[in-house]
């Protein structure tokens, strides 16, 4: 019996463990309402609006405000659903809807400078997508080689090609041309809502996502997950697994709605890490 058990056991960790690498790459996130998550000073210290960006160290839950919507330009920057953070420093994001004082709409991307202050028009995607509903990025990630990792707010078209709201789609700018990379079919046949998409430095795809049937879990690659997760999926096995658990938001119903990996070490990502250097450093010290 207790072989068996060892027998059974291991296989699986092996499997979990070659799919899903250790956690490690920070991330920074905008949610669709206000909240809070730990911080440098204490539990819930770190309190954000839907239009500002939060950056977050996985392992430990803590994080920092990266971008205060309020301070971005003229400011009153609206809700932020769409968000990638560039390995130069820029901040390429999409919003809800369009902005009041501002030129650039749902459907197109803009990038802020944050050492200059100013935005400027990343890409347009408003006469690209056609579809009956609104259209509104709603995930947005930029390859290495230039491509981009897009979704949408509704089901919409896309050179030619139908996509659900819940598809992660594959597009080349330099081409215009659009291919499905992630599927909502994986969802088990749930009526799915990916909310925010990144992708981290090993290939596996980073999302979060809302059941739109029943506003409850759902399952993807083997995992039951909820609103306000942020899912680990390994595009190669098919295997997923929690890289965020929506209990950093302290007990309170949150959804991410734009999500980055954070290519740059931020102030914050700097901070945690001479903690945990002097939390490491200390023992050796002592003895
Ligand atoms: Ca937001
Ligand atoms: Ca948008
Ligand atoms: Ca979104
Ligand atoms: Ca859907």
């Amino acid at each position: 019996m207790r072989v068996t058990r060892l027998l059974l056991g291991v296989p699986a960790a092996l499997m979990l463990a070659v799919a899903l690498p250790a956690l490690g790459q920070d991330i920074a996130f905008s949610t669709a309402s206000p909240g809070a998550i730990d911080g440098p000073t204490g539990p819930g210290t770190t309190q954000f609006g839907d239009g500002d960006v939060v950056f977050m160290d996985p392992a430990s839950g803590i994080g920092s405000i990266f971008l205060l919507a309020d301070t971005i330009n003229d400011g009153g920057l609206p809700d932020l659903n769409a968000l990638h953070i560039t390995s130069s420093g820029t901040v390429i994001f999409s919003t809800q809807s369009g902005a009041a004082g501002y030129d650039f709409q749902d459907d197109e991307l803009v990038e802020y400078n944050p050492v200059t202050d100013t935005l400027s028009l990343y890409y347009d995607f408003g006469d690209l997508i056609t579809t009956n509903a609104d259209v509104d990025i709603d995930g947005f990630h930029v390859l290495s080689n230039g491509n981009f990792l897009i979704s949408n707010t509704s089901d919409f078209t896309l050179d030619g090609q139908d996509f659900l709201n819940g598809d992660i789609v594959l597009f080349d700018p330099s081409t215009e041309s659009a291919s499905l990379l992630f599927s909502e079919g994986l969802f088990g046949g749930d009526d799915v809502w990916v909310r925010s998409v990144s992708m981290l430095g090993n290939g596996n795809l980073l999302f979060s996502a809302f059941n739109e049937d029943t506003g409850g879990d759902m399952t993807v690659g083997g995992l039951t997950f909820g609103r306000g997760d942020v899912v680990e999926y390994d595009l190669a096995s098919g295997l997923a697994g929690l890289y965020v658990e929506s209990s950093v938001f302290g007990g309170a119903t949150e959804d991410i709605d734009a999500l980055s990996v954070a290519a740059i070490p931020l102030p914050g990502a700097v901070w945690l890490f001479l903690s945990a250097l002097a939390v490491m450093v200390r023992p050796l010290r002592r003895r």
